[in-house]
C-alpha cells in the first residue's frame, strides 16, 4: 500500500512501535527549537541530564516572546540561554532576529527531516516537508539529549486543493476554511497533508501559514509536498543541497479527504474567542474596528507585508484604527526596507513593532476596552491580547489591510491591488541579514570554558512527589469545555517574566477563570481539577502543567484532553483521567471530595478503568487512563525526570 509524506518521514525515524494510528510510537528527531518563554525550563531539564553536548544534528534556541524587558528578568533570561547555548552545542538566535518559526523557516528548515519544538507552532516547518512537532519543553529535552520522542501514531488527513486563490484572498483563508470544517477539536491525533493540483501555486511562506495555524486543529502536525517551489526556495537561501523531493504516493490512504477548490475561497475570519467561529468577512462588513495588526509567526512574510503596503499606496490609516506591524524576522525586516514596503507603511501611520511575537502573546499593543482588533494571528481566545474584554477576529493580512484603511470591516476583494514580485528583494534581506544575528555552537573545547549565566530570576525545576495510592481530593475547579491553556497558565506582559520561576508563575494558575484558584489550592494541599472536553487546547507551555503540580494538583479528571498537554501532564506526574461516561461530568460540583483506592495497581495496568467516589455526593463514577505502558510507568515514578532517573 502507498504511503503518505508524514508516513514516509515517520518510517524513516522509527525507533520503536508499529505504524498504527492509535499506538505509541517512538522516533527519532533531527532537529529541536526552543523559544525564550518555553526555553528556560527546557535547558533547566536538559543540565538536569548531565550531558557535554546536545546530541541532535541540530537544536536552535531562540528568543522571540519575552523582548519587553520591563526589568531585570527577561534579560536574565536571555543571558541564561545565550550561556546555556555556547556550553551545550546549540544555536543562538539573538532578540530582535525574529519569530523562532519563521527564523526556523528561512534558516534551517529542511525536508523530510523531524523537527521538534518546545512552542504549539512548530509545524509552521510543515511548509517545506517536515515532520515538525510542538512538544513540552521536557520532550525537547530529552529529544536533545538525544531520547525519542514519543507519540501516539497520527491518523493522517487529506487536504486535496484544487484551483487557485483570486485577488484578495490568501493562504490564511485556506486555514480558516479548514478550521472552520474541522474544528478546534478536528486534528486531535491527526496530521493533516496537503496535496492536489491547487498546492504548486502556493508558495512556502503561504504554506508554512496553513502548517503553522493546523496548530489550531489541536494536531500533531500539518505538512505539505517538497516540490518545485521547495526547491526554489531552499536554493534562494543557499540551502538547495538540502532538496529532496517528497510526496505522497499515488495509492496512499487517507482517514478522510477535505476539498477546497481555492477558486471558490471566499476572505474568511474567525471571530471572538476561537479560532474556529468562522464566519465570511462579506457578512461582518461594516463592523467598526480600533486596532488592526499585522505579524506572528503565522502572517508575518515578506508576500505578507507586501500586500498590506500595497492596499495602503496613497492611503492612510482611518482615525479611528491603531495600527502596528511586526515583521516576522530581521532578514524580512530588511527585505522590506529594501522594497520601500517598510517606506510605505510608515508613511501610511503602520506603527512598526519589534520583529517578535509581541501583541500575539499579550505583550505590549494590548487594544482599548471592548476594542475590535483585527489580527493575522493564530489565536483569538479571551483576554490573550491583554485585554479581557476586547474583541479578536483573526484575519488574512488583506481583510485587517483592508480595515485599516476604511476603519470598519471590510471584505479586501472590494479594493483589488497589484502583487510586488518580493523575490529579489528578500534575496537581499537574506544577504544583508546574514548570520550576524546567530551564535553559532561553540567547539567541544571551548564549550568547557563556558559557565552558565543564573540570574536570580532563573529557579530550579521543582520535581514531582509521586501520587499515593489511594488517597482523598477535593475539586478545586470545575472548568468548561475547550479550556486552553492560556487560561491554565496566562502569559502577557505581567506573568511571562515569571516562566523561569514556578514558585511565583503558580500565583497565577487558572487566574483568567478564577482569582481565588491559588489560594484554594493552598488551602487543600492535594487536589483534583476537573474539565470538559478539549482540556489544556492551545500552547505547548509545560507550565500549566508544572505550576499545577507545583501547587499539589494531582489528577485532572476530563471528558477529552488536547494532544500536547496531556502529555505535558503525564510528564509532571499528575493522571490525566477521562470520564468514562461523559454524562457524568455533570454530577460533580466544585468543592465535592472524591475518593480514589488503589491507584498503584491502576496504573501498572491491572484494571481497565478506576473507581472514583464522590463522598460529598455518595455517588461512583469510573474513569479512563488512556495512556499506553510508558506512559503509565512515568505516572507511576511521578513523572518522566524521575522515571528516568530510575534508569529506564
Ligand atoms: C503561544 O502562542 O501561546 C506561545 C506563547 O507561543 C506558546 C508557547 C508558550 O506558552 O511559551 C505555544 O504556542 O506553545
Ligand atoms: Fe509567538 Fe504568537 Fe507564534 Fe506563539 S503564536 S510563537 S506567541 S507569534
Amino acid at each position: 500500500m502507498g504511503q503518505t509524506i508524514a508516513e514516509k518521514i515517520i518510517g524513516a525515524h522509527l525507533i520503536e512501535g508499529k505504524m498504527i494510528p492509535g499506538e505509541t510510537i517512538a522516533i527519532r528527531i533531527d532537529q529541536t527549537l526552543t523559544q525564550d518563554a518555553t526555553g528556560t525550563m527546557t535547558y533547566l531539564q536538559f543540565e538536569t541530564m548531565n550531558l557535554d553536548r546536545v546530541k541532535t544534528d541540530l537544536s536552535v534556541s531562540y528568543v522571540d516572546h519575552n523582548t519587553l524587558q520591563e526589568d531585570w528578568k527577561n534579560m536574565d533570561d536571555h543571558r541564561y540561554l545565550q550561556s546555556v547555548a555556547a556550553k551545550y552545542g546549540i544555536w543562538f538566535s539573538r532578540p530582535g532576529n525574529g519569530i523562532c518559526h519563521q527564523v526556523h523557516l528561512e534558516r534551517f528548515g529542511l525536508p523530510g527531516k523531524t523537527l521538534l519544538g518546545s512552542d504549539s507552532h512548530t509545524p509552521t516547518g510543515g511548509g517545506l516537508g517536515m515532520l515538525a512537532i510542538g512538544a513540552g519543553g521536557l520532550d525537547v529535552a530529552v529529544a536533545m539529549g538525544g531520547g525519542a520522542f514519543y507519540l501516539v501514531m497520527p491518523k493522517i488527513i487529506g487536504v486535496k486543493l484544487s484551483g487557485s486563490l483570486k485577488s484578495g484572498v490568501s493562504a490564511k483563508d485556506i486555514i480558516l476554511e479548514v478550521l472552520r470544517r474541522e474544528t478546534v477539536k478536528g486534528g486531535v491525533g491527526a496530521v493533516y497533508e496537503y496535496f492536489g493540483s491547487g498546492v504548486d501555486a502556493l508558495s512556502i511562506p503561504q504554506r508554512a501559514t496553513v502548517t503553522n495555524m493546523g496548530a489550531e486543529l489541536g494536531a500533531t502536525s500539518s505538512v505539505f509536498p517538497s516540490d518545485e517551489q521547495t526547491r526554489a526556495y531552499l536554493a534562494d537561501r543557499g540551502r538547495g543541497d538540502g532538496w529532496i523531493p517528497l510526496k505522497a504516493d499515488e495509492d496512499a490512504q487517507y482517514d478522510h479527504v477535505v476539498e477546497i477548490d481555492l477558486s471558490n475561497l471566499t476572505p474568511l475570519a474567525a471571530q471572538p474567542h476561537s479560532p474556529d467561529n468562522i464566519s465570511p468577512v462579506a457578512d461582518l462588513a461594516g463592523i467598526p474596528v480600533n486596532q488592526v495588526v499585522i505579524g506572528s509567526c503565522t502572517n508575518s512574510s515578506i508576500d505578507d507585508l507586501a500586500a498590506v503596503a500595497e492596499m495602503m499606496k496613497g492611503k492612510t490609516v482611518h482615525p479611528n484604527v491603531s495600527a502596528g506591524i511586526a515583521p516576522g524576522s530581521r532578514a524580512t525586516l530588511l527585505a522590506a526596507d529594501k522594497a520601500g514596503i517598510l517606506g510605505e507603511l510608515i508613511r501610511a501611520g503602520f506603527r512598526i513593532l519589534e520583529s517578535a511575537c509581541g501583541p500575539c502573546i499579550g505583550m505590549g499593543f494590548a487594544p482599548k476596552s471592548e476594542g475590535v482588533s483585527l489580527r493575522t494571528f493564530n489565536r483569538n481566545f479571551k483576554g490573550r491580547s491583554g485585554t479581557a474584554d476586547a474583541k479578536v477576529y483573526l484575519v488574512s493580512p488583506e481583510t485587517a489591510a483592508a480595515a485599516a484603511v476604511t476603519g470598519v470591516i471590510t471584505d479586501p476583494c472590494t479594493m483589488p491591488f497589484t502583487k510586488l514580485d518580493t523575490r529579489t528583494f528578500m534575496l537581499e534581506g537574506i544577504r544583508l541579514a546574514g548570520d550576524d544575528m546567530f551564535i553559532p555552537p561553540l567547539t567541544v573545547e571551548e564549550a568547557k570554558k563556558v559557565t552558565i549565566e543564573r540570574g536570580p530570576n532563573i529557579k530550579p525545576c521543582p520535581v514531582p512527589v509521586p501520587i499515593n495510592d489511594s488517597a482523598e481530593f477535593p475539586v478545586i475547579l470545575k472548568a468548561g469545555d475547550n479550556i486552553t491553556t492560556d487560561d491554565i497558565a496566562p502569559a502577557g506582559a505581567k506573568v511571562l517574566p515569571l516562566r523561569s520561576n514556578i514558585p511565583e508563575i503558580s500565583k497565577f494558575i487558572f487566574s483568567p477563570i478564577d482569582p481565588q484558584f491559588w489560594k484554594r489550592a493552598q488551602e487543600a494541599g492535594s487536589s483534583i481539577v476537573v474539565g470538559g472536553s478539549n482540556y489544556g487546547q492551545g500552547s505547548s507551555r509545560e507550565h500549566a502543567a508544572l505550576a499545577p503540580m507545583y501547587l499539589g494538583i494531582k489528577i485532572v479528571l476530563t471528558k477529552s484532553f488536547a494532544r500536547i498537554h496531556k502529555a505535558n501532564l503525564i510528564n509532571f506526574g499528575i493522571l490525566p483521567l477521562v470520564f468514562k461516561n461523559a454524562d457524568d461530568y455533570d454530577k460533580i460540583s466544585q468543592g465535592d471530595v472524591l475518593a480514589i483506592k488503589d491507584i498503584h495497581a491502576f496504573l501498572s495496568g491491572a484494571d481497565e478503568s478506576i473507581e472514583i467516589f464522590n463522598k460529598t455526593k455518595d455517588e461512583t463514577y469510573e474513569a479512563l487512563l488512556q495512556a499506553e505502558k510508558r506512559d503509565r510507568a512515568i505516572l507511576k515514578a511521578g513523572g518522566l525526570i524521575p522515571y528516568t532517573g530510575s534508569g529506564k
